[in-house]
């Protein structure tokens, strides 16, 4: 294992900026790489509210680190599952984690990259994306939850159609997929995510935790079980949302040039520990 890091991290305030460094290698996937993927995200630093994931040089990532797969050639069906187990912590710790991940995308986001990619809550694109998921032609499976993930936005047809002719699909097209939330000018995919990541660490943390660990595991639910499990979450959230629903009644009122509104603090005092009940 070389002791240059692969993950170059970078704190400006709550936003950390998260690069994968190895250019030279297309920034595959290494044993290395997962590690520190993995080792940040499970002890985020302090302060943190949004992960901007970006990548250096041409691509964003080219899978799985195909060259070290060969030297390490598994022996039994318990060792094969080890990479794609610990893949499966990390991107599960990206996707149910503490903050959102806004990604940049750029040039190769293919196999394992499509898969790291796929736990990312906003992806940025500029137009050299690709995405492609090439393990049939090589003779592997997908094995970082792109098999869970990926066809749970695009679809399980096109994954299969994807995997068995290897097919492309470039920037538009995954923005029509849904695969890209926001199509960047070359070159502006970070500008356009570090912006992005300003304004979702503007909302309060707790709803940002809801709406990551919520979300998706509610759509997996059935109707009866999803309606109740949103409403412990909904009851979970809105520590701070007295706070913020005046703000947002105080600019009204101060753009309409009228007096402030009543400070939040006439609640009773029980309601206000707990927060407002949100939803209806
Ligand atoms: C790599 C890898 C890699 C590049 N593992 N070393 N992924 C793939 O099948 C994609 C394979 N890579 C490519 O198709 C191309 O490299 C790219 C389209 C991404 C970029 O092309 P290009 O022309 O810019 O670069 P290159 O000349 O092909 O590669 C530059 C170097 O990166 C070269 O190393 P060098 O030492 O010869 O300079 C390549 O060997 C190296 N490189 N990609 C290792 N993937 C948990 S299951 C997930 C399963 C998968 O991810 S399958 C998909 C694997």
């Amino acid at each position: 294992m070389s002791t240059t890091p692969l993950l170059h991290i970078e704190q400006r305030d709550e936003i950390v900026l998260l690069r994968l460094d190895r250019p030279d290698k297309r920034n595959s996937i290494n044993n290395q790489l997962i590690a520190e993927l993995g080792d940040f995200f499970a002890a985020p630093p302090e302060g943190m509210r949004v992960v901007v994931l970006h990548a250096a040089g041409e691509h964003f990532c080219a899978g799985l680190d195909l060259i070290e797969m060969l030297s390490q050639p598994k022996r039994n069906a318990i060792e094969g599952q080890r990479r794609s187990r610990a893949w499966h912590r990390v991107f599960d710790l990206m996707q149910f984690g503490e903050v959102p991940i806004v990604s940049v995308l750029k040039g190769a986001v293919v196999g394992g990259g499509l898969e790291m990619a796929s736990a990312t809550h906003v992806r940025v694109a500029e137009p050299s994306t690709f995405f492609q998921l090439p393990e049939g032609q090589r003779g592997i499976f997908v094995g970082g939850g792109g098999s869970v993930r990926i066809p749970r936005i695009i679809g399980p047809g096109r994954v299969v159609e994807m995997m068995l002719t290897g097919r492309r699909y470039d920037a538009r097209q995954g923005l029509d997929l849904g695969l890209v939330h926001y199509l960047a000018e070359e070159g502006q995919g970070l500008a356009q995510a570090l912006e992005l990541a300003r304004q979702i660490a503007s909302n309060a943390p707790t709803s940002n935790y809801a709406v990551i660990n919520g979300i998706a595991r509610v759509a997996e639910m059935g109707y009866a079980e999803g309606l109740m499990a949103e409403s412990f979450i909904a009851a979970a959230t809105g520590a701070d949302a007295a706070k913020r629903i005046t703000g947002f009644f105080d600019a009204r009122r101060q753009a309409r040039g009228d007096g402030p509104a009543e400070p939040a603090t006439d609640a009773a005092p029980d309601a206000a520990a707990a927060g407002p009940a949100t939803g209806p």
